[in-house]
């Protein structure tokens, strides 16, 4: 089995860009130990203290956090890294040639039932003209992405990567201490009869993803002709990982529970780089109307409605959105 620089030096990856990989793979290697150690490590449990977006941090946020920044800002590449777990970006090297967002854990409400966790980040180019502390250097579309990937922290370690030649997929071997090569071109399946979201937030969704649901629920008797499953990790890593290894369409769409947050998942932390992953794989990933990818950011730690998975059925949702659309007009 092929370890990773080969496989990213025959895609063409400059030898910058392989080093900050590995070094965040590095980081997450750490991370995995001790999310495999729990409770005899005392990593469970939260912390006294709320992250930036208002929630509760857990101490494996925080562990997670504190090691990546630290290893990736000694890689001397690094202009600048945002992280979910911070209010700013921090600045790195004013010389370095890229930039990295990270959801350090997502899923962390998972870690105190030993579910599913992991670890997600996006790297971008840095621009040249901008001071390291200019959180405006981030603010750019999904497509500018030159790497995206995770690292899923379950029965086995996982990474899913692309650099933009497709995406691929390796296993934590832990008797070598490396990630393996394990799937060279994951293919998403086009057509899919698996869905994941969060049901108990029906009531709050706006008319067309309740029609798309409603039709999906009503299986081989209604419009859709066939019966549909339901999964829900609770953790995006997960949902996202389940359809890269077997399709489906993974949803958390805009809600009106609490209308000052219509959106729950985050644009740069783990929309851009699940959505670059997805289509890597031949999937389309949207936000109802639009292509995430080339969603212009307005600011760091904004957040989205997410649709992604297998290309039809994400297609076919979409056009429920088109549909209410031009019912408006
Ligand atoms: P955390 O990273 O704060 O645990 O949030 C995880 C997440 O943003 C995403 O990974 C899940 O898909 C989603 O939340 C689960 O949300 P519900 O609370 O609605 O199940």
């Amino acid at each position: 089995m092929r370890r990773i620089s080969p496989v990213l030096q025959q895609d063409g990856v400059d030898s910058d860009l392989i080093s900050l990989i590995k070094t965040i793979l590095a980081a997450c290697r750490e991370i995995s130990f001790r999310v495999s150690q729990g409770e005899l490590a005392g990593v469970l449990g939260s912390t006294l203290s709320e992250n930036v977006q208002g929630e509760t941090q857990k101490k494996l946020d925080v562990i997670a956090n504190e090691l990546l920044k630290e290893v990736i800002l000694e890689t001397g590449v690094v202009k600048a890294i945002s992280s979910e777990e911070e209010d700013d970006i921090i600045a790195g090297n004013p010389r370095g040639r890229y930039l990295v967002t990270f959801d350090p854990l997502d899923g962390s409400s998972n870690t105190d039932i030993n579910s599913l966790i992991g670890t997600i980040f996006s790297i971008l180019p840095a621009p040249a003209d901008k001071e390291a502390d200019d959180a405006s250097m981030f603010l750019q579309p999904g497509t500018a992405q030159v790497a995206a990937g995770y690292v899923l922290y379950g029965p086995s370690t996982m990474l899913a990567l692309t650099t933009g030649k497709g995406t691929r997929m390796y296993t934590l071997d832990k008797t070598y201490g490396g990630f393996l090569l394990t799937e060279d071109k994951v293919t998403l399946p086009k057509y899919t009869s698996e869905f994941a979201i969060n049901m108990s937030n029906q009531r709050f969704w706006q008319t067309p993803m309740q029609n798309y649901i409603q039709d999906l629920l009503l299986g081989k008797e209604g419009p859709r002709g066939k019966n549909y499953n339901m999964r829900w990790i609770a953790a995006m890593v997960g949902d996202v990982h389940r359809i890269l290894c077997r399709g489906g369409i993974f949803a958390y769409p805009a809600d009106n529970k609490d209308a000052n947050k219509p959106y729950k998942l985050r644009l740069m932390y783990e929309a851009n780089p699940m959505s670059l992953l997805i289509e890597q794989a031949g999937g389309l990933s949207i936000t109802g109307t639009e292509r995430i990818l080339e969603i212009q950011p307005d600011d760091i730690h904004q957040r989205v409605a997410v649709i992604l998975g297998s290309r039809h059925e994400v297609e076919t949702c979409l056009g429920y959105h088109q549909k209410a659309a031009l019912a408006q007009q």
